[in-house]
């Protein structure tokens, strides 16, 4: 049964209506176009907002550059930019309801992975708290009595982030509440498709205590909005979550002024799973690994890599356990995936669905589900999977695993760097020589030993080769978003002369 939604905050068939956020205020768009939002699961409209132009975005970095230059947010103490953190997250702790049903009905993932998340990024905002007074230099002092340098981490200047559709607050979370912790201003872009939870948070933020200009948000389509962002002159760093594609034209575009980039992009994730596993528990990794956000996850275990010798039972183990996942209405607690986030997601899915049914064998699912009403797919497991195979190498972005045996250690360690990518990486093992080895040798940002999805605020992520650079999390995170100054003092009554 749903849940009753007037108690989560939005009554059933409210239509909420946005502007930008931009210097503190709710703004319409200048060229007046508006975006509308259905819920992919049903259908119904939910939220619309302003189609952003080139304009809407030189306006927010403006106020951005005003609010980042006159120190009204980086010449506070560090324990006052912690305080204001610290409210969001506290919030976000204990108000999630109304956020997740915002979450739920624009991106149709389950109420109770959403109920989750809005806490989680909590958690994230919470930590960020913590590093906005922990982050600092360094200092070296062995060059004599006279002379003193000192490493300072300065906020890099007014940041530019570009979200996705599959985690919008979440993402939203890495990085974020770190820019601020920093003492860097902020320009939002949300995705198109789910900017709604990215213009609640706006509010929460003023009611925290964050001065005006600090943070904003332009709301609309990639281009013009995310490439005016990326190429704008006054933004000096911009984070993206989103295509490899779309990363590289951010890549091109930062060039327009050297500004720093930080890149969170795809993944063809290795799942590797060896036979002296605890099969139970990585079954259930490997559900968790593709069912989980109906797949739409960068860390997607989207390679089921399994050793030959249990291949059969683990296959069959499985199919017998995806009969337990229940796929639906994603307002019901009870629903465990809901539907795919949009459109050209939802085609691309079935397209390689397609492709698939030519290249390997199909265990179970290999459709959508139209009579549950939207854009749901049915869990598709293929096995026997080429290591060439279309569905071996391109990330799908959807409930659907390629299932590859292997022989042997360094046959599954070939395997799982078999890709352009290298995002995350999971292994399931009893053996501790063996996950060491995987460890140390499998190319990923993030290698996981008997568990997936593992992911504690403290620790960083980050992809290597085509998945990306830069770290989210962690104080690698607020680290990413300072710039290191030297400085070096000299008593001048011993000052060396250049001219005696
Ligand atoms: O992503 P885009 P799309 C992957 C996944 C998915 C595919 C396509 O494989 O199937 O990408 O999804 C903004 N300059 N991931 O097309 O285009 C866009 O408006 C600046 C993996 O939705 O990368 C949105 O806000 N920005 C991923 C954001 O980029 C531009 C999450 C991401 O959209 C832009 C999402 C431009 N020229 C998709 N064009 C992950 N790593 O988690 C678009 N955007």
């Amino acid at each position: 049964m749903s849940i009753d939604r007037t108690e989560w905050g939005v009554a059933e068939g409210y239509v909420r209506e946005y502007g930008h956020f931009i210097d503190g205020t709710d703004e319409p768009s200048i060229g007046g176009e508006r975006i509308e939002r259905h819920n992919p699961a049903s259908g119904e409209l939910v939220a619309s907002w302003p189609a952003g132009t080139i304009t809407d975005v030189d306006r927010a970095v403006k106020a951005a550059v005003r609010a980042f230059e006159d120190g009204r947010w980086s010449g506070l103490t560090a324990s006052q930019r912690s305080d204001v953190l610290g409210a969001v997250s506290r919030k976000l702790k204990s108000d999630w309801k109304r956020l997740a049903l915002i979450e739920s009905l624009e991106t149709g993932k389950a109420i109770s992975q959403s109920a989750d998340e809005i806490p989680w990024s909590g958690d994230m905002w919470d930590f960020a708290a913590g590093q906005a007074r922990a982050l600092h230099g360094d200092s070296y002092s062995g060059f004599g009595e006279s002379k003193l340098a000192l490493v300072l981490r300065e906020p890099i200047g007014p940041v530019g982030i570009i979200t996705p559709w599959n985690y919008p607050m979440v993402v939203l979370a890495q990085k974020l509440p770190y820019a601020l912790a920093a003492g860097c201003t902020v320009v939002v872009k949300p995705s198109e498709f789910t900017s709604g939870t990215t213009l609640e948070l706006a509010q929460i933020l003023r009611e925290a205590g964050l001065p005006d200009g600090v943070f904003n948000v332009v709301t609309g389509y990639g281009n013009p909005v995310g490439q005016r962002l990326a190429e704008h002159h006054d933004i000096r760093l911009v984070s993206f979550t989103g295509s490899t594609a779309t990363g590289r034209k951010v890549v091109e575009a930062s060039a327009s002024n050297m500004k720093k980039v930080v890149l969170e992009l795809g993944g063809k994730n290795p799942n590797v799973i060896f036979a002296d596993a605890d099969l139970d528990a990585a079954v259930d990794g490997a559900i968790k690994a593709f069912v989980y956000n109906s797949g739409a996850e960068c860390c997607s275990g989207s390679r089921v890599i399994v050793e030959r010798s249990i291949m059969d039972s683990f296959v069959a183990k499985l199919d017998e356990r995806l009969d337990t996942v229940s796929i639906g209405d994603p307002l019901d607690p009870a629903t465990k995936m809901g539907s795919i986030n949009n459109k050209p997601q939802y085609e691309k899915i079935l397209k390689y669905i397609e492709i698939g049914k030519d290249e390997a064998t199909l265990v179970r699912g290999g459709g959508a589900s139209p009579q549950l009403g939207g854009l749901f797919i049915e869990p598709t497991v293929f096995k026997d999977v080429p290591l060439d195979a279309t569905i071996a190498k391109e990330e799908i972005f959807g409930p659907v695993i390629a299932v590859i045996p292997f022989d042997s250690i360094d046959d599954a360690i070939h395997i799982a760097n078999d890709t352009e990518y290298g995002l995350a990486s999971s292994v399931w093992t009893s053996d501790l020589a063996t996950a060491t080895k995987m460890a140390r040798k499998v190319n990923a940002g993030v290698v996981w030993v008997n568990t997936f999805l593992d992911l504690p605020s403290e620790i960083p992520v980050g992809g290597v080769r085509q998945s990306g650079y830069g770290r989210e999390n962690g104080r690698y995170a607020a680290e990413e978003y300072t710039v290191v100054k030297t400085v070096v003092l000299q008593d001048p009554s011993a000052a060396p002369r250049y001219l005696v």
